[in-house]
């Protein structure tokens, strides 16, 4: 039979941790032998989804790209590990729906406070938002819809990134 794959997917504001968090895991499962693959939201907006913007349309057809990619990833019985923002319900239920016709799905949101968020501004984007030069900024100018139907949710102002991933690798290793 073939191994039964999975995709993680964490969900959170720019700036919440996702990124780091799903890095981490990605390495320490690949370590193990898990044939694992990282969709990082830099390197998905680099190549799969150059040239998108971030209005709604073009965030929810980000996003189904990698629902997409990262189900054919499980259907192989690898796992996939996402981390776009995925600000809207209907995109996380959509990549749900290719995830499960693969595979498991689990679903971290990384819920991270915005004024941590901005706080942090890592990247000063943030401030950039503010000021108005970045328009459909999330959490600023573009919304984004707090899941319902998370199976974790992690805060990294409070959840150092070790224990993050291994409260991630428990519910990896529930049946
Ligand atoms: C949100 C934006 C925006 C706007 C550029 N809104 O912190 P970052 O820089 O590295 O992560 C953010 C990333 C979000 O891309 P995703 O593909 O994850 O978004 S989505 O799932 O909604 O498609 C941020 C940067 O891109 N960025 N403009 N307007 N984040």
């Amino acid at each position: 039979a073939r191994r039964q794959g999975t995709v993680v997917f964490f969900t959170g504001l720019s700036g919440s941790g996702k990124s780091t968090v799903a890095q981490a895991l990605a390495a320490e499962l690949d370590d193990e032998g898990r044939h694992t693959t990282l969709l990082d939201g830099d390197a998905v907006r680099q190549h799969l989804s150059k040239g998108l913007g971030f209005d709604k349309a073009s965030r929810e057809l980000n996003v189904e790209r990698i629902g997409y990619v990262a189900s054919l990833v499980a259907y192989h019985g690898g796992v996939a590990v996402a981390a776009p923002i995925a600000p809207f319900a209907s995109g996380r239920a959509r990549v749900r729906e290719l995830a499960e016709a693969a595979g498991r799905f689990v679903l971290v949101h990384v819920s991270t406070p915005l004024e941590v968020c901005e706080a942090r501004d890592r990247k000063g984007l943030y401030a950039k938002a503010r000021a108005g030069e970045i328009p459909d900024f999330t959490g600023i100018s573009s919304p984004y819809e707090v899941p319902t139907d998370a199976d974790l949710v992690i805060d990294t102002s409070v959840t150092s990134v070790e224990d993050a991933v291994a409260r991630v690798r428990v519910e990896l290793d529930r049946e």
